[in-house]
């Protein structure tokens, strides 16, 4: 069965930030520091999701979708990280899949959407080895209370942009602006993948994947120079995430002037190269590299000219999903396990959203014109309009509206599109 599905994630939709036990988490505190996010938006209400979710579920189901990504707070289950079961958290998962389940639709879980405990932070958050051992204990507690009916689960989002906007420029949480520094937070999430991977199935998990954004590479120009700096940055952004995992072996980082990177034990690849039964990818847009202007990094953003724009400003480019997956497949073969689009979506303010509907007839004719490549879900992101990180709310990416005002859900042009489309009536 492929899955159609919509795309959720705790901390931008949840609210309850103080409820039923739940810790605080990299996010509260972020927000909560002036000058952080825009406006001074926080997630403590965001979409109230915590007290709402049976009527989000509702229009999960009313879109016509066989499949809802959604993820678990970590610091709802563990307020402090580690340690200390928070029943109450665990709770509220439980009901929201019992609910799934009960309406037909295939739970996705995500364990880690960027929430990570504050407490975990204080020791050091990914930049810590200890943190991947304390997210595979995490990961078993949640396996252990929903294994029974979650098949399918995804350990990480997009660990790229948490290394890089959390650690390595500071713009997300936890703030920190490392700059390559920032690279244990690389591998420290990857093995906390592969020893997650671990204890999922150690606890009834029968799938488990990861979802990586990935990116299609265009040179500025065939300058050699340009084609080069091409190459280091697909390295840095789909390479150094997808390699360790489908090939067991990290890419040539020489070109950031990085050999052996002293932080990866022997056995570490081993570990995270865990078999896996899909690969999550992210796609929003390609991104166009040229050779840099000064001595810091091996390469320039130059900005993709000449296609329509979303709301966000990002470049609409339907054929670089097919193009993407067409890639991976080139590039791992026969070891890249069947893949599900586990986010594709895009930022437009009206509630006639004729340019959302563009946008996702376009993304999925792109993707089912991919040759080679076993697709077997696709998940619009998002299901509401929320708390889109240093943004704030100033970004809608929902099928649905939300008047975070009133917390009034409407559904959009894009949401009865869907419906259509996927019943095959468009
Ligand atoms: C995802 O990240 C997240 O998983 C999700 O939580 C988030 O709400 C959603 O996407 C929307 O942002 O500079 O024009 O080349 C997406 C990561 C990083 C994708 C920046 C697009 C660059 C656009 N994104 N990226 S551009």
């Amino acid at each position: 069965m492929f899955l159609w599905g919509t795309a959720t994630a705790s901390y931008q939709i949840e609210g309850a930030v103080g409820e039923d036990g739940r810790g605080p988490s990299i996010w509260d505190t972020f927000c909560h520091t002036p000058g952080r996010v825009r406006d001074g938006h926080t997630g403590d209400v965001a979409c109230d999701h915590y007290h709402r979710w049976r009527e989000d579920i509702a229009l999960v189901k009313g879109a016509g979708l066989n499949a809802y990504r959604f993820s678990i707070a970590w610091p709802r289950v563990l307020p402090a990280g580690t340690g200390a079961v928070n029943q109450a958290g665990l709770d509220f998962y439980d009901r929201l899949v019992d609910v799934l389940c009960a309406e037909g639709i295939v739970p996705v879980p995500t364990l880690f959407h960027w929430d990570l405990p504050q407490a975990l932070e204080d020791g050091g958050g990914w930049l810590d080895r200890d943190t991947a051992a304390r997210f595979a204990d995490y990961a078993a507690v949640v396996a252990r209370r929903l294994s029974d009916r979650v098949r399918m689960w995804i350990t990480l989002n997009e660990p790229f942009v948490h290394m890089v906007y959390g650690y390595a420029l500071g713009t997300h949480a936890p703030g920190r602006a490392l700059f390559l520094d920032a690279l244990p937070v690389a591998h420290h999430q990857l093995l906390g993948h592969g020893l997650a991977a671990r204890a999922l199935r150690a606890n009834g998990a029968e799938q488990v994947l990861i979802t990586n954004n990935c990116t299609p590479v265009w040179p500025a120009s065939a300058a050699p120079e340009d084609v080069a700096a091409a190459d280091a940055y697909d390295t840095l952004h789909n390479r150094l995430f997808n390699d360790p995992v489908l090939l067991g072996r990290y890419p040539d980082l020489s070109a950031y002037g990085i050999g052996e990177p002293a932080f990866v034990q022997p056995g570490d690849l081993e570990t995270i190269a865990q078999p896996l039964d899909g690969l999550g990818i992210n796609y929003y847009n390609p991104t166009r590299i040229a050779r840099p202007d000064d001595e810091g990094l091996p390469f320039r953003d130059a900005g993709i000219t000449g296609y329509p724009t979303t709301a966000f400003g990002w470049p609409v480019v339907p054929d670089g999903l097919r193009e993407l997956l067409e890639s991976l497949r080139a590039r791992y073969g026969e070891a890249l396990p069947p893949v599900y689009v586990t986010e594709n979506g895009c930022s437009y303010e009206e509630l006639d959203d004729r340019e959302r509907i563009a946008y996702l007839d376009g993304h999925i004719a792109a993707m089912e014109r991919a040759e080679g490549v076993d697709v077997r879900g696709y998940f619009v992101w998002s299901l509401l309009d929320n708390f889109e990180w240093a943004e704030g709310y100033n970004q809608r990416f929902g099928l649905v509206h939300v008047d975070f005002a009133t917390q009034e859900r409407t559904p959009k042009a894009s949401y009865h599109w869907l419906r259509d489309r996927i019943a095959g009536r468009t």
